[in-house]
């Protein structure tokens, strides 16, 4: 028997293009490859960097999906269909519409895999293959396979040495898919297993994929103590109660942290309030950003536009403190509204989506209608401070001669300025000044890691429900569907 996996290619059609590396390889599917019984054949197969075989697949065919990647994957799975195959949908857009998911596939698997993969292909041998696959409880922490590696081709990627340490997130902010996924609480790996597997990646360079690296200080800081002798350099993302627990930041540090990603989404403590990310104060960012720097961590800051008090001085107010305040490196994004998340209902409910295509669901578009703002404005301001963070004149007011201002942060500057440069109409910006340069990250690391840190959405939780944390045990009840 053969699976393939398959990672759809997100975004527009017209936008879909193998002409730059992707940033990681799928840890998703590499996971489901792990869970696949060992008789079973297995491929992974990523739309962003190879191409998609009809013919040459397996007879059972599983895809992933983002919300932005959802229309691309319905399709691929409309395609195989044709060609006999059975499909099954997992991942975070049909967990959240898993009817919306099964009108393309034989199976949808809701939530984590763990513990329901098995099952699908045990059905699937049997010729029993059930329409949805949920379960009442959370996997066991300590069950999460080491993931596939050998599936994948690290030099497809930028980065290829990215891990998963804890799932989940005890917070619930308004926009984020996070807490509706993983059902609000936060769940982590036994310690000797998390170093077991870091021991065995190639190269110095590791990227966390944790959605708060530092959520429970205690699992941090033994994380930290055990990571230490390793010798890796890593990159995660943490929320500001940072602040609160200094010692884990140094602990960090001294264990190879050289970037941290995190949550600022906007200046606003009226939004952040509303938003439920009453962790975030902002009066407390440039502090967070000085004791970072001081620790030689740079600083990888999300911002968000189109909240409903943002008026047409956000985006300059936005560059003006990213450039003053030093952050290193900066993600900004349209608010979007992705569904199962409070925001998506809220919008939905006063009628403000506007835009039903789920590729255009990828932080670069406006798909509801803003309050303050008319969407030209939005979309237009979103591309000139974009446009203008990486221009090479803020990039060297941003880095100049600072402690922080590593080859990770240079790399990582000149990896999105790349991007941004791809995608922004340089005609209408005016900023972006020279062609996208053409990086690898081999060069710009001797050679030591395959990339840099990237593009996600702002994370960051005040201190977490300590009693929430269960190492290696299963702990809370299914969501309501
Ligand atoms: C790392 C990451 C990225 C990376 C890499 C993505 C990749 N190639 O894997 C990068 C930086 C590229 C990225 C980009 C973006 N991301 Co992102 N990302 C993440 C993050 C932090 C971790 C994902 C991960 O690797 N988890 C580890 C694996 C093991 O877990 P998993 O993916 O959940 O997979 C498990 C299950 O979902 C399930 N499963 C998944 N797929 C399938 C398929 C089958 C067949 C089966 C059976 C099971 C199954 O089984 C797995 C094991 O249990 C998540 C947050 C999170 N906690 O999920 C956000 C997250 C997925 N990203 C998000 C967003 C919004 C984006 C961007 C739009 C951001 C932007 N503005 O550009 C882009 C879009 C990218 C795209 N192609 O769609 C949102 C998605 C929301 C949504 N509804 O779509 C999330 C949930 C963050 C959030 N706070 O809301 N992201
Ligand atoms: S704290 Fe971060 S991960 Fe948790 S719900 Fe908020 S944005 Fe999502």
């Amino acid at each position: 028997m053969k699976v393939t996996l398959i990672v759809p290619c997100a975004g527009e059609k017209d936008s879909r293009s193998k002409s730059s590396k992707p940033l990681f390889p799928p840890l998703s599917l590499m996971t489901v490859a792990a869970l696949t019984p060992a008789d079973v054949e297995v491929e992974i197969v990523d739309e962003s960097c190879q191409n998609i075989d009809f013919e040459s697949a397996g007879d059972l065919v599983g895809i992933t999906a983002t919300t932005a990647a959802a229309d691309r994957a319905y399709e691929i799975a409309d395609s195989f269909r044709e060609h006999g195959k059975t499909i099954v949908i997992g991942g975070v857009h049909a967990t959240a519409l898993p009817h919306e998911a099964a009108a393309h596939a034989d199976a949808v698997v809701i939530g984590e895999a763990e513990g329901k993969w098995e099952s699908v292909i045990s059905d699937f041998r049997r010729g029993e293959l059930r329409k949805f696959y949920t379960g009442n409880t959370r996997p066991d922490p300590s069950s999460i396979p080491i993931p596939r590696r050998n599936l994948i081709n690290p030099r497809n990627y930028l980065l290829a040495n990215t891990i998963q340490t804890t799932r989940g997130c005890p917070y619930n902010c308004a926009f984020c898919s996070v807490t509706s996924f993983f059902g609000g609480t936060y769940r982590v790996r036994p310690i000797d297993l998390v170093v077991e597997e870091i021991k065995n990646l190639p190269g110095r360079f590791v990227l966390f994929v944790d959605d708060n690296i530092i959520g429970h200080t205690g699992y941090a800081r033994s994380l930290f103590t055990a990571l230490r002798p390793l010798g890796k350099r890593w990159v995660g993302q943490a929320s500001l109660t940072m602040l609160k627990n200094p010692d884990i930041i140094r602990m960090a540090s001294d264990s190879g942290c050289v970037g941290l990603f995190v949550g600022m989404e906007t200046l606003s403590d009226e939004t952040l309030a509303r938003m439920g990310k009453k962790m975030n104060r902002r009066q407390e960012y440039e502090r967070a950003i000085e004791m970072l720097h001081e620790l030689g961590i740079a600083v990888v800051a999300s911002f968000v536009f189109g909240f409903d008090d943002d008026g047409e001085d956000v985006f300059e107010k936005t560059v003006e403190f990213v450039e003053n305040a030093g952050v290193d490196v900066a993600q900004l994004s349209i608010l979007t509204p992705f569904p199962g998340t409070r925001l998506y209902r809220e919008l939905y409910n006063q009628g403000r989506i506007v835009e039903t295509r789920w590729s255009l669901y990828d932080g670069s578009h406006v798909v509801y209608k803003p309050a303050k703002l008319s969407p030209e404005k939005l979309l237009e301001g979103f591309k000139w401070a974009y446009g203008r963070i990486y221009s090479y004149g803020s990039i060297i007011r941003r880095l100049g001669c600072r402690l922080a201002s590593r080859p990770f942060v240079w790399f990582t500057n000149l990896a999105y300025r790349s991007r941004v440069g791809q995608w922004l109409d340089k005609s209408e910006n005016g900023t972006i000044d020279i062609e996208p340069a053409t990086l690898t990250a081999d060069e710009s690391f001797g050679g030591d890691l395959h990339g840099a840190l990237s593009s996600q959405e702002g994370q960051g939780s005040s201190q977490p429900d300590q009693a929430a944390l269960v190492v290696g045990k299963p702990h809370f009840e299914e969501r309501d569907k």
